[in-house]
């Protein structure tokens, strides 16, 4: 498939100016158009937001906040981020938002930063059990500089075990209890961790950076009403540019605001400012309820689709955009199902299970999304169909050039950025 630009009158002039560098945006454009995209974090943002992303409100420095800015000049940038905290706060039903935080990583680090302090104890998800790097694991500074004591899933259910998160609260008092999970395929029961964080006099923190885009939708419950501060991205299921944000009650706005800017970060970047009031625009749409209801059912189509292929879905399903694959009765590694799959067009990631004997560089599974595809326009028809070619491709590494055919083929139906094969931006956006 040829790969045209598909935004903007200034790709020529970067194709005159920095030709090696439009390579790049070319070759990237056609390998997401000629390949499956399943990774559960990923989705194509709309060129709304791509048009905010590549504006000129990436030169203002804005320091501060809106009204309260160290800098001349921002008073159109103003405009921008307090639309994005308006619309924020109306779609999330949020006291207070910040949209600053570069990354879900950051706004974890200036959560932690204004509820705990170095040597404080929290509670989280063990990342090998689904949790995140900043829940703390040793490599980072959320296992430096803090006592992170980790909860996990049970053997059987493989799902949350909350007498376990309940148990460890009361013996370690932690000051912050996190919830919330980056390969956890189950809805988390917040109202749970809100009684065991009461229990305990413990701040609770929901990092919900892969569902907030559910919740927004309202496909899946939101955190927003247990939590007393919630962390997100937007470019996940939410669909927006990258970067995350921070929703949380009146009582901690001025201590986030303050642990975000100065603390944590100093200029925004405005230009991602203004895309993700685009994108919490686009959230607030009814068509983007039925995106995320669409995610839900894909995922679920999915996932039966390979376990009744032998691929057996960590805790025996999904309730999300996303599924934890064992690979072990197929005696194939996460790394080489990874390998396969890209063989065959297939993008997803190799992933840790729970109790997994193999280490993080190999595992024994494999996570798989669907937030892109269904932007594509896919349903559970079409990912029926995906579900036998991902089978096809981990089983058969032979079969790679077949899979491929077939995919090429569903996606010239479905292709990535073609305005003609492409609902969620349909001109009525
Ligand atoms: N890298 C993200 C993910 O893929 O889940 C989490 O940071």
């Amino acid at each position: 498939m040829g790969a045209q630009p598909y935004y903007g009158p200034d790709f020529g002039q970067l194709q005159r100016q920095d030709p090696d560098i439009a390579q790049v945006l070319l070759d990237e454009l056609s390998r997401v158009r000629d390949g499956l995209q399943l990774i559960a974090s990923e989705n194509l943002t709309s060129p709304a937001v791509m048009a905010a992303l590549g504006s000129t409100l990436t030169n203002k420095y804005a320091e501060g906040y809106p009204g309260r800015r160290y800098y001349g000049g921002c008073e159109v940038v103003d405009r921008a981020e307090r639309m994005a905290i308006d619309r924020a706060r109306r779609l999330f039903g949020a006291e207070h938002a910040n949209v600053q935080p570069h990354s879900g990583a950051s706004a974890n680090l200036a959560a932690y930063a204004a509820l705990l302090q170095p040597g404080d104890t929290m509670l989280a998800m063990e990342l090998s059990h689904g949790g995140h790097l900043t829940h703390g694991s040793r490599v980072n500074f959320s296992g430096k500089w803090f006592d992170v004591v980790s909860y996990g899933v049970r053997r059987g259910s493989e799902q949350i075990d909350y007498d376990e998160v309940r148990d460890l609260a009361l013996r370690h008092q932690p000051k912050v209890i996190v919830c919330g999970a980056t390969a956890y395929p189950r809805l988390i029961d917040f109202a749970v961790f809100r009684g065991i964080s009461d229990e305990v006099g413990a701040w609770l923190l929901a990092d919900v950076a892969h569902t907030i885009g559910l919740m927004a939708g309202g496909a899946i419950p939101s955190a927003v009403p247990y939590a007393d501060v919630v962390t997100f991205t937007t470019h996940k299921a939410l669909r927006g540019p990258r970067g995350g944000g921070i929703l949380c009650t009146a009582e901690l706005a001025a201590r986030i605001d303050r642990a975000v800017y100065p603390f944590v970060q100093a200029g925004p970047l405005m230009n991602v400012v203004a895309a993700k009031a685009v994108a919490f625009g686009e959230a607030r749409r009814p068509e983007f309820g039925e995106y995320t209801r669409r995610v839900v059912a894909n995922a679920r189509a999915l996932c039966d689709t390979l376990a009744a292929e032998g691929m057996r879905p960590v805790s025996g399903g999904t309730e999300t955009h996303l599924m934890l694959i064992d690979l072990r009765e197929l005696g194939v590694s996460g790394a080489e199902a990874e390998r396969r799959c890209a063989a065959a067009g297939i993008t997803l990631n190799r992933n840790v299970i729970p109790y997994d004997p193999e280490p993080a560089a190999v595992t024994s599974g494999m996570r798989v999304g669907t937030p892109c595809v269904t932007t594509q326009g896919m349903g559970p028809q079409e990912l029926k169909e995906v579900g036998t070619l991902v089978v096809r491709a981990v089983r058969d590494p032979g079969a790679a050039p077949e899979v491929r055919e077939r995919v090429s083929a569903l996606l010239t139906t479905f292709q990535a950025y073609d305005p003609a094969a492409f609902p969620a931006y349909d001109s009525k956006y």
